[in-house]
Order: structure tokens, then C-alpha cells, then sequence
């Protein structure tokens, strides 16, 4: 699998291939930037590495790379302030966003390309991706609360010294100030969290509220996040690349699932060769399907705004 990464020059592009340099999966990586020079330098000290990692090439470059590419991550666009909300970032984000979406179109998708997108405020720009990009729906998704998710798990499992890969705890909904802990499935090796020594109602508000401001907690020490990312996005990526059809709470499309519907937002999904699989409308407890619909109906007010401004797909 060809996998471009437009942004690749970044902080979450750099670090999105080096994961995917370690996941030893993808065959080729091509890092796609504005600024040429960071991009190549980015491959460089990649491909400096390949001979104690693994077999495949390395490149950058623009997007006369998409054409051969069966994956394309994008990653490009501002970076929240610390005090910015992701959906304050959106006139900034979409404007880039649109052109990068012109010059993927220009340049030639392949009829099976999937387009992961991570630039923020990633659900409404998933959105506009599948709305504007000539593939089908199930093949454009965005990278939603998996990033979400994954920092949940590791900021449990410290808290409470599990080990982390054993803690599973789930977050949908918006990747955003709407994200929804869903605690109804949560557990530590294979055992309900709730039953943990030292677990209380306290103590899972605060893991969560740490988790919602993670983004913003990581941007303040250092600028913004990069290795969590990456390998958020690689695990979507590898599931795709070996049709491993993980269940996995990414941002697509909805078509009613927990009747969520003309929305781009993360619910369980099956991805696998060709992205979007399925989704798998699970039971929830009342109040985390209520919480879900109404981060819904943030991010469908979001677009509203967003089309009132630039038009819906011609
Ligand atoms: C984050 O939460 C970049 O939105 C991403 O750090």
C-alpha cells in the first residue's frame, strides 16, 4: 500500500509516518508539503532509519503523488491556540482545506482510494470531504475520537497502574468539546472498570475531563501533539492496509446509525480494505445515545455554518 500524507512536512504528518515506518505495514510513504524542503527533510531522516526498520520506499514531493497513491492522510492545517476550540479553528482550516481538496481532485484520485482526514476541526472537514471528493462515502472517513479514545485508555490505565494496552474505554461523538465518554463498556482486563479497587463517579469525571483537554494540555507544554496522533492514525491506517476490519470509533458519514444522519461523527466502525466497512450500532445506556445525538447536532450546526458560507458541493 501507497500511502501520501499531505502535510507531511508537520509535526502530525512527520510522526504519522514514522508509526507508520514502525508498524512495518505500508510499503510506501510519501510525505506531500507545501514547504518542499521540511518534507524532504522529514523523508530523509526517515529513510536513515530504514535499514533497522523496515523494507519500503520513502519519498516526498507534491501531488503528482496522488495518482499512485491508495491511501491519502491529510494532515495539513493551523494549529489550535491553546485557549481556541477545534470549532474556532474552522474559517481558518477551511479555506486551506478546500484548495487541498481541489488540487487531490486535480490531481487524479484512484477510483479505490480512501482519504483519511485529520486536519481540524476533522469532522466537519471529513464532511466536506466526502461531500466534495468523487468517491464514494465509504471511502472518505476522518480520524474523529480514535485519538480520543486511545488517550482515554492511557490516562486510565495510569491513573489506576493497569497495564494500558488491557484498559479498553471508548469515546464518540465529536472529536471536539461534544465527545462522549462511553463508560457502559468499559473495562480493565476483560473485567467491568467500574469494578476496580479505587474506581468512584470523581475519578472517571476527572479522567474524562483530562481527556477532552488533552489536546489543548499537549499544545500548551509543547506546541501541539504528534507521537499519540501518529499512531492514532496508524492503527486506522494498518486496519485498512491488512483489511483487518478493527472495530475502531473514527468519523464518517452517517446514515442513521443511533440515528445519526447527514453528519460526519465517530461511532463504532468496522474499517477495513477500502475504509468504512460498516458501523455497528451497539447498545448504549440511555444518556450516551442522548449525549451522542446532541454532539450530532453540534457538528450539523458547524456545517450549516460552513456551507452558508462556501457554498455546498457544486
Ligand atoms: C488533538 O486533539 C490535534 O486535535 C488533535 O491533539
Amino acid at each position: 500500500m501507497k500511502v501520501s500524507i499531505i502535510g507531511g512536512g508537520g509535526l502530525v504528518g512527520s510522526c504519522t509516518a514514522f508509526a507508520l515506518q514502525m508498524g512495518r505495514i505500508v510499503r510506501e510513504i510519501a510525505l506531500v508539503d507545501a514547504n518542499a524542503e521540511l518534507a524532504a527533510g522529514q523523508a530523509l531522516d526517515l529513510l536513515h532509519g530504514a535499514s533497522v526498520a523496515a523494507d519500503q520506499v520513502i519519498t516526498s514531493g507534491g501531488y503528482e503523488h496522488i495518482p499512485t497513491s491508495d491511501l491519502v492522510c491529510i494532515t495539513a492545517g493551523l494549529r489550535r491556540k491553546p485557549d481556541e476550540s477545534r470549532l474556532d479553528l474552522i474559517n481558518r482550516n477551511v479555506d486551506l482545506f478546500l484548495g487541498i481538496l481541489e488540487q487531490t481532485t486535480a490531481a487524479g484520485l484512484k477510483p479505490g482510494a480512501v482519504v483519511l482526514v485529520v486536519s481540524n476541526p476533522v469532522d466537519v472537514l471529513a464532511y466536506l470531504a466526502a461531500e466534495r471528493l468523487d468517491l464514494p462515502t465509504n471511502q472518505v472517513l476522518g480520524l474523529g475520537t480514535q485519538l480520543d479514545t486511545i488517550r482515554f485508555r492511557s490516562l486510565i490505565a495510569e491513573r489506576l497502574t493497569l497495564a494500558s494496552t488491557q484498559v479498553t474505554a471508548l469515546i464518540l461523538g465529536e472529536h471536539g468539546d461534544s465527545m462522549v465518554p462511553i463508560w457502559s463498556s468499559a473495562t480493565a482486563g476483560g473485567l467491568p472498570l467500574e469494578k476496580y479497587p479505587g474506581w468512584c463517579p470523581k475519578l472517571a469525571d476527572e479522567l474524562f475531563t483530562r481527556t477532552k483537554g488533552s489536546g489543548a494540555e499537549v499544545i500548551k507544554k509543547k506546541g501541539g501533539a504528534g507521537f499519540a496522533v501518529g499512531l492514532a492514525i496508524g492503527e486506522v491506517i494498518e486496519s485498512i492496509a491488512l483489511d483487518r476490519r478493527r472495530v475502531l470509533p473514527v468519523s464518517s458519514v452517517q446514515r442513521g446509525c443511533y440515528g445519526l444522519r447527514d453528519v460526519a461523527i465517530s461511532v463504532p466502525t468496522v474499517v477495513g480494505h477500502g475504509g468504512v466497512v460498516a458501523t455497528h450500532e451497539i447498545d448504549l445506556w440511555p444518556k450516551e445515545v442522548q449525549a451522542l445525538r446532541k454532539s450530532g447536532q453540534v457538528l450539523r450546526q458547524t456545517i450549516d455554518t460552513v456551507l452558508a458560507r462556501v457554498g455546498a458541493a457544486r
